[in-house]
């Protein structure tokens, strides 16, 4: 969990510093597990820096990562911030391509959007210089969130002050998606993942909300032309250990439309 300076960091600032959080071993297989896992998925166009890969959750053959979303390491910190109700709603692995222009991943109003926390790690050092992730402290919040969208348009990227999130692998960096964030001048194929968690949608206006959302985040497999339209494991859906946690995010999911009635 966090403690006192870290949690009124996130809310202060809108992201926190878990350094090491991942141990050395773990690095060790979620590389070997990265490399497998994108390979797989992208055997008909291997990786050759033109255009970035992603992967959606990985299942039995990456075990490490087919289970990462209930890493309670990573759970912990999601209950702590949104309560025992949240939801995990994705994970990812990306060799990255280019520069990453500003961006939330979320809108500020709860009425429009679902909002929740990220947690990304890259499995190679990144810095100012080679990549690391950017992003606008404090904009997670009014007004400085709209100020920052009206001033962004036409900027260059560099021209926008900034936190840069230089990280060692191990590291991991939670943000609250509705952060404004980007990166510049890394590598082809910066390796990193995610793991992806929101607040329990309350009330109409935010279920209708999240619903949206569901059917938007639902076409992401389609934009990187993978076949599949599910953003989760087969086997991670199927339970087979009938994981109470599992159950209790698959059962909502599944109300919301994230995933298919079975
Ligand atoms: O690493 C990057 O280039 C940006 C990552 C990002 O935009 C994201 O995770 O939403």
């Amino acid at each position: 969990m966090l403690d006192d300076r870290q949690y009124r960091h996130f809310q202060t600032f809108g992201f926190v510093a878990l350094r090491q959080l991942f141990t050395p071993d773990e690095v060790e297989t979620l590389r070997g597990e990265f490399e497998k896992g994108l390979d797989l998925a992208y055997q008909h166009r291997p990786f050759d820096g033109s255009e970035r890969h992603w992967a959606k959750q990985m299942g039995p053959e990456t075990p490490f990562y087919a289970n990462l979303l209930e890493d309670e390491r990573f759970w912990s910190i999601t209950a702590q911030l949104y309560g025992n109700d949240a939801l995990a709603v994705g994970t990812d692995a990306n060799r990255y391509v280019g520069d990453t222009r500003w961006h939330p991943d979320h809108r500020i109003d709860p009425h429009e959007d679902c909002y929740g926390v990220k947690f990304a790690f890259y499995l190679d050092p990144v810095d100012a210089d080679t990549g690391a992730l950017r992003l606008v402290p404090g904009s997670h919040k009014r007004p400085l969130h709209d100020d920052v969208r009206a001033y962004v348009e036409g900027q260059e990227l560099e021209q926008i002050p900034d936190y840069v999130c230089v990280s060692e692998p191990g590291d991991v960096f939670a943000f609250d998606m509705r952060c404004w964030h980007a990166s510049f001048g890394g590598a082809e194929g910066r390796r990193m993942s995610t793991c992806v968690y929101y607040k329990n949608p309350e009330g109409p206006e935010e279920e209708a909300a999240a619903r949206k959302r569901a059917e938007s985040s639902r076409n992401t497999p389609a934009q990187y032309k993978h076949q599949a339209n599910q953003l989760f494991d087969t086997e991670w859906l199927a339970n087979r250990h009938n994981h109470p946690l599992r159950q209790q995010w698959i059962t909502r999911l599944t109300e919301l439309g994230f995933v298919d009635a079975a």
